[in-house]
């Protein structure tokens, strides 16, 4: 129950005042991305409007050059870590290599990794849409950082987090002492919390996954969902089939209601869709903090270190005991899971 408005960077003081031993140097870093997230916000809510304000070509009636809104959010976010001072290096989903502070500009001691707008293909439908970050400590000694800084796994993140953009937008973090979520509260500009200590159940009635690579799947994956699909009351199936299309809708939909996340590989892509640094990663700091899990199918997110960028994995991410019997399946053990189940 929260008996008073709390601003994001009141919480992330206070934080820091509770546990001197965080360095919580950090959260200069997370209030920075903040600031992006309400730039970025209010481009995202009137982006249905820029046709109907009239927009000729790139121009909007404002003058201004309409971007592509992933680019916009891209753009937004480096102008801002850009200046601060915090940073050593960013890597973007948008951008092919690592993006070193400008010239002239102080380096910090920190890495962010961030998707600057995931799932923009649904902006033009009004579905939701989120920035996903991650923050972590530089390992290379000095000057400008390196590919290998953002090339850590997921277990080295310092804080990770989501933008859920929308008629209400929200910030959901981790600085390793549980997730907090906040809600914009745009008449004042300030994310206040919403959701302290979120938990995610430890089991839950939804399942997300896109069902038309269903012919691509490995056979554990496709009776995996099928069985979430049989009628059995024990064991309170059928499970719902909720997928938005857009990561963080999702993801942030099953972290409150208990569920499974899957993005598997199949035959086509043995890896999958999803980034590991930019979407698994963080999402997977997110689920463990608030007592969920996440897995390529057989290991921890958490513990997979990046060899490359844009490194794809299978994702299956959410209610422990959902990603656990899903595991079970990949594996071939679904038989244990029936008698598991009925605790027989
Ligand atoms: P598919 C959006 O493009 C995205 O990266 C995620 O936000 C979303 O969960 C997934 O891809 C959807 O992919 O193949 O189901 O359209």
């Amino acid at each position: 129950m929260i008996d008073r408005a709390v601003t994001l960077s009141q919480f992330v003081f206070q934080q820091e005042r509770e546990h001197p031993e965080a360095s919580g140097e950090f959260t200069s870093v997370l209030l920075d991305i903040a600031l992006a997230a309400k730039m970025i916000n209010k481009a995202v809510i009137r982006a249905g409007l820029v046709d109907v304000l009239g927009a000729t070509g790139s121009m909007n009636v404002q003058g201004e050059k309409v971007q592509k809104l992933d680019v916009f959010a891209h753009d937004t976010i480096m102008k801002v870590l850009g200046s601060t001072g915090q940073l050593a290096v960013v890597a973007s989903e948008e951008d092919e290599g690592i993006v070193p502070m400008p010239d002239g500009a102080p380096v910090g001691k920190y890495v962010v990794n961030f998707d600057p707008l995931d799932g923009s293909s649904n902006i033009d439908a009004n579905v939701n849409i989120g920035t996903i970050f991650s923050i972590l400590p530089r390992i290379s000694r000095k000057g400008h950082g390196t590919v290998e800084d953002c090339l850590q796994a997921g277990r080295r993140q310092l804080c990770a987090g989501y933008i859920l953009y929308g008629t209400t937008t929200m910030l959901v973090y981790t600085t390793g002492d549980g997730v907090h979520g906040f809600t914009y509260e745009p008449s004042i500009g300030e994310f206040l919390l919403s959701h302290p200590s979120i938990r995610t159940p430890s089991r839950g009635r939804i399942y997300s996954v896109n069902e038309g690579n269903y012919a691509k799947w490995s056979e554990g994956m496709k009776r995996y969902v099928d069985w979430l699909k049989m009628e059995d009351k024990v064991t309170a199936r059928p499970y719902s089939g909720r997928y938005v299309g857009s990561l963080v809708a999702d993801f942030h939909r099953n972290l409150l209601y208990g569920g499974i996340y899957l993005y598997p590989g199949d035959a086509k892509n043995p890896n999958g869709k999803l980034r590991l640094l930019y979407e698994g990663a963080p999402l997977a700091f997110i689920a463990e903090q608030a007592g969920g899990a996440a897995s390529d199918g057989t290991k921890r997110i958490m513990d997979l270190a990046p060899s490359s960028l844009h490194q794809r994995t299978p994702l299956y991410l959410g209610s422990p005991e959902d990603v656990r019997e899903c595991e079970m399946f990949l594996a071939g053990q679904h038989e244990a899971v029936g008698v598991e189940r009925r605790g027989c």
